[in-house]
């Protein structure tokens, strides 16, 4: 293989890799650019299996999107709706509650909880719903608000982000998921979703919650009108902020799904440019734990051989995850953790189960 690699005029990053060194934003376009998907994988799984050995990582999780209601209105989002649309629905209290308690039986480790930006709710609602998750669910570790809605409830609460993060903090917030960031590049963001939070105020709120001891996921939405370069300048800004507060756990590319979007007459991305991003990300991020191939956007066959381009999870259970179905995922809305195991070790893997913070629940 090695010398299939020094052919196909990669080895200088294949010395890179075995040598621990840095990729350049340059050597990141080649291997976005490179044809060779099994040179790119090669390089990503010799990264992957030096940081996380024969390991492949899931999570029981569950997912609760609160209410779909957002003044962002993002153009490649077919979850977000109009306050007063047919579509629109929020949970209030007593619903978030009985969805926590539906699954009282089952041994669910992390509730990951996201919503739209929404016009009304009150800030006293974030916390009150979080403090019910607990009351219902006391040792459970919640994950939930994008960086986008951080800001939001910061500017609701009025106190700054910091004490936003402190007050969500002490009402039980565990960690902050990956979403929100799309595309760094003001570029896609005026023409996909120019009411968002900036890409630098994305990093804010991250890097500001590194500080305060919660650690964050990081996403980038690919597949839509984004270039190769502005892909790069995406993961650059993110091991950029990784160098600084390694707060980071996990990055996870994200496949843009077309259907019922403001840009659907896009293509759905290929097999080939999903395996890449998760192989050249397992090769630029050399600061991030962990790569997750999330099986509910790229399907659950893919995520198998996502294994070995790089990835070292595949996030879990997940079960009604609004944001890829409204958008046309075909993916089953949930997996058991049997099938998740046997997909694993399918794959020559060893699976691990984990918590949100990668402590081993049970190693198989
Ligand atoms: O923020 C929106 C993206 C994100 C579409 O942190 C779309 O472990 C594809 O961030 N096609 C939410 N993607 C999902 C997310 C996530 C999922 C799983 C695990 C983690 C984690 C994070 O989904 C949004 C947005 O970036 N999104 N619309 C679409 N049509």
């Amino acid at each position: 293989m090695d010398l299939m690699v020094k052919q196909a005029g990669f080895g200088d990053l294949l010395d890179k890799v075995r040598g621990g060194e840095r990729l350049s934003a340059e050597d990141g376009l080649r291997l976005y650019r490179s044809p060779d998907l099994l040179v790119v994988g090669y390089l990503a799984n010799l990264v992957r299996e030096r940081l996380n050995g024969n390991k492949a990582y899931f999570i029981y999780n569950q997912h609760l999107n609160y209410s779909n209601i957002c003044t962002n209105l993002c153009k490649f989002c077919a979850f977000g709706k109009e306050k007063g649309s047919e579509q629109a629905y929020e949970m209030d209290l007593a619903m978030v509650r009985a969805k926590v308690r539906e699954r009282l039986a089952e041994p669910i480790s992390e509730i990951h909880v996201v919503g739209g930006i929404h016009p009304d709710l009150p800030y006293s609602y974030y916390l009150d719903m979080l403090r019910a998750i607990k009351e219902e669910r006391p040792g459970v570790h919640i994950q939930a608000f994008t960086c986008v809605e951080i800001a939001h409830l910061a500017e609701l609460s009025g106190q700054g982000l910091e004490a936003t993060l402190k007050e969500l903090m002490a009402a039980g917030l565990g960690s902050i998921p990956g979403g929100g960031a799309e595309v760094f590049s003001p570029r896609i963001r005026a023409l996909t979703c120019e009411k968002k939070l900036s890409g630098e105020g994305w990093l804010q709120v991250a890097k500001t919650a590194h500080r305060l001891g919660l650690r964050s996921n990081a996403t980038m939405l690919y597949g839509h009108i984004e270039t190769l370069e502005e892909r790069i300048e995406h993961l650059s800004a993110l091991r950029e902020a990784q160098d600084e507060t390694g707060g980071f756990l996990t990055f996870i590319p994200l496949a843009f799904h077309p259907k019922n979007t403001g840009l659907s007459d896009l293509a759905k991305t290929s097999g080939i440019d999903d395996l890449k991003n998760i192989a050249v990300a397992r090769c630029f991020l050399d600061n991030f734990p962990h790569i997750k191939a999330y099986w509910v956007m790229i399907g659950p066959k893919l995520a198998q051989v996502a294994l070995a381009f790089g990835a070292d999870d595949v996030d879990g259970t997940v079960k009604e995850e609004l944001i890829t179905q409204m958008a046309g995922g075909e993916s089953e809305q949930a997996m058991a953790r049997e099938q998740l195991l046997r997909m694993i070790r399918q794959a020559g893997r060893e699976p691990v189960e984990r918590d949100t913070l990668y402590n081993v629940i049970k190693a198989y």
